[in-house]
């Protein structure tokens, strides 16, 4: 009995000692104050600590790859990146939209009329899977796959020499609209849309939310992205002529909306640190991450941020046509791979739920051997291969 007992309170405390591999504990939001929840303190602590742990992890296990923590890209915030490769980044993105496709063949190609470039292979693929991605075990998996094959066709195809940057909305929350990012100069992501006034505001049946008109509205107007063509959706945009079938060839302008309502709600550094900080199981910062079984919560950040940048990223199908996309996307990999990090031990191979969107229709729950889809993209990937951004084809880290 009290050898039970005590067996059982050793376990427990070399469980504990595991948490965190570099011998931190796992840290919860009630150890900062406010304050520095509020400011990014908090925020920009656990990143720190959880690149601690990785690094700890990576020089003290079997090396199996020559991925190293010092040889892995270091992916930065977009606003670090000098002008220069900033404008290589857009370019190499602009060149993926003028480049024909490279996966889909002449037997295909009548059945995706939209797809006229590289870049729409990227789309048609993502419009192919929404309801396989999304809400599932494999959103945080599939989504870092993604925008790493872009960021490898960016180098491979067109000259890009820099690595994928990220975007912290949490910098711009409070003020989307005048974010660095959206300058419309030459060394932006391109301006907001041209603002369209006297909208009114707009109620979205899936969340039985209203939120009002953002700071742009039409086509991109200056800087990188201002002449883009986008070809294929929107399928799901409230207020808008949606096409009538997925594939749909559908030209026009790449739109945005630049709404801070979203951002201020939902991607503040607040939304950022108590969401990474207080869900433990991945079941709920899966969930609580994209705003799904969420009362309060109806986008969290991934959500968040695509309806920030409204107009095309808010397209839940056709949002990659929008480049802003993928250094969204780079962010939500970040959040993921802080919150592995923070408990590397129990998160870096953890999944949960099935391949369906929110189960429906019901399919069997996901597993580390599973192939995942990337249609026109590239060849599928094994889902255990890349839990680990050191692991199979990956061999990159956040700054
Ligand atoms: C996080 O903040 C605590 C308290 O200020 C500090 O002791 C610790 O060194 C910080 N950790 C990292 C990794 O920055
Ligand atoms: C490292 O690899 C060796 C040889 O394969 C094995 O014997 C050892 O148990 C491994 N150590 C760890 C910590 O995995
Ligand atoms: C690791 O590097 C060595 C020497 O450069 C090379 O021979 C080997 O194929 C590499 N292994 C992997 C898994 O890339
Ligand atoms: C917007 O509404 C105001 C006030 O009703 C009106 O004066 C203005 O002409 C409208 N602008 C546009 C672009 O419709
Ligand atoms: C967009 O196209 C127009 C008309 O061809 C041209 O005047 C303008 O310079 C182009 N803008 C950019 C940013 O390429
Ligand atoms: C979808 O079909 C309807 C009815 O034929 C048509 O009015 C609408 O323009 C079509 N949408 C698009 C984007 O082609
Ligand atoms: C996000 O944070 C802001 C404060 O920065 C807060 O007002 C808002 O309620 C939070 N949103 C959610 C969904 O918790
Ligand atoms: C590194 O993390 C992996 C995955 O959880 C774990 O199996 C391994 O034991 C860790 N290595 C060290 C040295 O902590
Ligand atoms: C769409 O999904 C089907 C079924 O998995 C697949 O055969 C097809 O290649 C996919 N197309 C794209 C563009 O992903
Ligand atoms: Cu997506």
């Amino acid at each position: 009995m009290y050898t039970t007992l005590a067996t059982g309170l050793l376990l427990a405390t070399l469980v504990s000692a595991q948490v965190g591999v570099s011998g931190a504990e796992t840290p919860k939001s009630s150890d900062y104050t406010p304050q520095q929840i509020a400011d990014g303190t908090a925020f920009n602590n656990v990143s720190r600590m959880a690149l601690e742990n990785m690094q700890y992890n990576l020089s003290h296990g079997n090396t199996t790859t020559n991925c190293t923590y010092g040889n892995a890209q270091q992916r930065q915030e977009w606003r670090t990146l000098d002008p220069a490769t900033r404008k290589s980044f857009t370019s190499a993105a602009t060149c993926l939209m003028n480049m024909p496709p490279t996966h889909m063949t002449a037997t295909e190609a009548p059945y995706y009329p939209g797809v006229k470039s590289r870049h729409d292979e990227y789309v048609a693929t993502h419009i192919n899977y929404t309801l396989n991605v999304h809400d599932t075990a494999d959103f945080f998996a599939w989504h870092r796959t993604f925008i790493h094959f872009w960021e490898q066709d960016l180098k491979n195809l067109c000259g890009y020499t820099g690595v994928l940057p990220y975007w912290n909305w949490a910098l711009d929350a409070e003020s989307l609209q005048d974010s660095p990012l959206f300058t419309g100069d030459e060394y932006s992501m391109g301006s907001n849309g041209k603002y369209i006034a006297n909208r009114t505001d707009t109620w979205l049946a899936a969340q039985d939310v209203t939120y009002p008109p953002g700071t742009g509205g039409g086509c991109v107007y200056s800087g990188p992205f201002a002449n883009v063509t986008v070809h294929l959706g929107p399928l799901d945009l409230p207020n808008t002529n949606n096409v009538n079938s997925s594939f749909q060839y559908n030209p026009r302008c790449l739109e945005r909306d630049l709404n801070p309502w979203f951002t201020e709600n939902y991607n503040t550094y607040t939304n950022l640190t108590t969401t990474l900080l207080d869900n433990i199981y991945i079941t709920d910062f899966q969930a609580i991450t994209q705003g799904y079984n969420s009362a309060t919560n109806k986008f969290g950040v991934h959500g968040g941020a695509h309806w920030g940048g409204g107009g095309s990223m808010s397209d839940f199908h056709s949002s990659p046509a929008d480049p802003l996309f993928f250094i969204h996307h780079g962010m939500i990999d970040r959040f993921f791979t802080i919150w592995q990090n923070l408990d590397i031990y129990r998160r870096q191979n953890v999944i949960s739920g099935t391949s369906t969107l929110g189960n429906s229709p019901p399919s069997a729950e996901m597993t580390l051997d599973d192939m995942l889809p990337f249609g026109f993209v590239a060849a599928d990937v094994r889902f255990g291969d890349v839990m680990d951004t050191f692991g199979g084809p990956l061999c990159y880290r956040y700054d």
